[in-house]
């Protein structure tokens, strides 16, 4: 890959108190689409996710469950591990906190903090909610039902005083709006880009960066009576996996990071936090945060007391895995809230997969299975009509360029489904299967140009749904290297002539119990 554009992209790394939900299923299958379609396009792809398992939060859920903090981290960080599995995720690494790696990386960027007057002993008093994580400001909070201090997110807060060390954030006012101004592209989308320097143009004051209440973290060096703020350490890991403190080799490479993929709760970590410690310790902030939306289910939120949490395992058995892949990255358009419901999943399951794109792929292979001696057909002239749907499809790939640099998945699909609706339309205009009596000449340079415009669509389906567009392009019999975004013009359309081994449907329908 040498000479390839690198491209970094991360998830935020998940907590290890919880089990993983559909939530944390869609943020790291929304950073596998991206990594796949820079992969096919040619770049240096590096996907980091993982898990983020210090602090009390964590250590307060291990109390309870009667494990070592240790342990829980342990069981849980595999459960992580695994549903990257599921998913069918290409990352290319799975940090866990806890590693040495990343211990000796916290402590390397701690020193150098230090050594550059950027963190100072003092005493915290204030405000502080473990279910965040994070310190709150006595007019940020709210009031709860009964009377009691609640922070913005609802969660719990209580009184902690403590000596701890902080960090000048409060100098760092100007300097990341300098950031934020000199990157227009670095925090996505523009409504949370309005939050987080809104946010910033109130003030900052300086940040507690350590903690002595409790001891499940990294020992602050040189003074082991504190634990590093889990925040400073976690945000950390996306340095840790490209070899800080060395900041040759894979450092030198990706770092920045392209795109730090998180939900909407954790932006202003990503995008005040942690561009400021890495200005502070002399290093690039990241090009790029994108805050997505929310998923609700059912019209509820997603709780584990309302007990609601949706298990992404279940759905994928229940539904089947590029079809999971492709609802969550459809039904909202990303960056926005959403809701989950198994009615709207059985119907993009079905109108749009099975219906729309199945069928017009398994319409056009078993045409030319049948009537072609199971051989690519041999085009002749193209017509107006013939050129228009081809030329919608070699057009899509600059239009899923553009979609993927902006996180616009949504977009992305449409403008695929475009395409599919449109050849469908052209399949019951031009009436192949009518043709075969009167003019087969025409009919196979109509299914020539069906089977190429399936080709441009299964190639760009890969990165949403790599098994069932796979299958696709073995059916098209497009050979495994040739499947990369280099081949998908003209010069690498179908060979007529070429031997298509036996179609078979590729998006099934989903039948419920009991429908007629
Ligand atoms: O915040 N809808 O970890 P976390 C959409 N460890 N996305 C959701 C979601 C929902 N209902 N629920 C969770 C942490 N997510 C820190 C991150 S990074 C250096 C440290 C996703 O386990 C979403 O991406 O609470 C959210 O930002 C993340 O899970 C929070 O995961």
């Amino acid at each position: 890959m040498s000479g390839a554009k690198p491209f970094y992209v991360t998830t935020p790394i998940y907590y290890v108190n919880d089990k993983p939900h559909i939530g944390h299923a869609y943020t790291t299958l929304a950073c596998d689409v991206l990594a796949r379609f820079k992969r096919l396009d040619g770049f240096d792809v590096k996907f980091l996710t993982g898990t983020d398992e210090h602090g009390q939060k964590v250590e307060k859920s291990a109390e309870v469950a009667g494990l070592s903090p240790q342990a829980l981290a342990d069981a849980n960080s595999a459960n992580f591990r695994e549903l990257t599995k599921v998913l069918g995720c290409s990352n290319d690494d799975f940090i866990r906190t806890t590693e040495p790696r990343h211990i000796a990386a916290c402590q390397a960027l701690w020193n150098e903090l230090l050594k550059r007057g950027e963190i100072y002993l003092g005493h915290y008093e204030g405000w502080y909610s473990v279910r965040d994580e994070a310190f709150y400001n006595e007019d940020e909070l709210k009031a709860g039902p009964d009377g009691q201090k609640l922070a913005p997110t609802g969660a719990p807060v209580e009184w902690v005083k403590e000596p701890s060390y902080f960090f000048r954030l409060s100098a760092w006012g100007e300097r990341l709006l300098a950031y934020y101004d000199r990157e227009p592209d670095s925090i996505g989308p523009q409504s949370r880009r309005n939050e987080v320097m809104s946010f910033v143009k109130g003030g900052l004051n300086d940040l507690s960066v350590s903690r002595t209440s409790f001891s499940w973290g990294i020992p602050v060096p040189g003074d082991e009576s504190h634990v590093m703020y889990v925040w400073l350490d976690a945000l950390t890991n996306y340095i840790t996996a490209v070899g800080y403190p060395d900041t040759t080799g894979e450092y030198a490479k990706y770092w920045p990071a392209d795109l730090h993929m998180v939900g909407k709760d954790i932006v202003r970590f990503h995008s005040v936090y942690w561009p400021a410690f890495l200005m502070a310790a002399g290093l690039e902030p990241p090009k790029r945060v994108f805050a997505h939306g929310w998923w609700t289910n059912e019209g509820q939120k997603i709780s584990k007391s309302i007990g609601n949490v949706i298990d992404p395992l279940s759905l994928i058995e229940r539904y089947g895995l590029d079809q999971v892949r492709y609802f969550l990255l459809r039904e909202v358009p990303f960056g926005n809230d959403g809701d989950f419901s198994h009615r709207a999943m059985i119907n993009r399951m079905n109108s749009e997969l099975a219906n729309d794109y199945g069928n017009l792929a398994q319409r056009v292979l078993s045409m030319v299975g049948k009537n072609c001696g199971a051989q690519v057909p041999q085009h002749g002239e193209f017509t107006a009509e013939d050129r228009e749907l081809l030329d919608a499809a070699a057009a899509l790939i600059g239009k899923q360029r553009d979609a993927m640099d902006r996180q616009l998945f949504h977009e992305a699909l449409e403008a695929l489904w475009v395409v599919i609706r449109a050849a469908n339309g052209y399949v019951d205009r031009q009436a192949p299967w009518a043709l075969k009596k009167t003019n087969p000449e025409r009919m196979a340079t109509v299914l020539w140009v069906l089977a190429e415009t399936v080709r441009h669509l299964a190639m760009l389906t890969q990165p949403f749904m790599p098994t069932s567009s796979a299958r696709l392009l073995d059916q098209l019999a497009v050979p495994e290297d040739q499947r990369d975004f280099r081949h998908i013009g003209s010069h690498f359309a179908l060979k007529p002539g070429t031997p298509l081994p036996t179609p078979q449907g590729v998006f099934p329908r989903l039948v419920e119990e009991g429908a007629v």
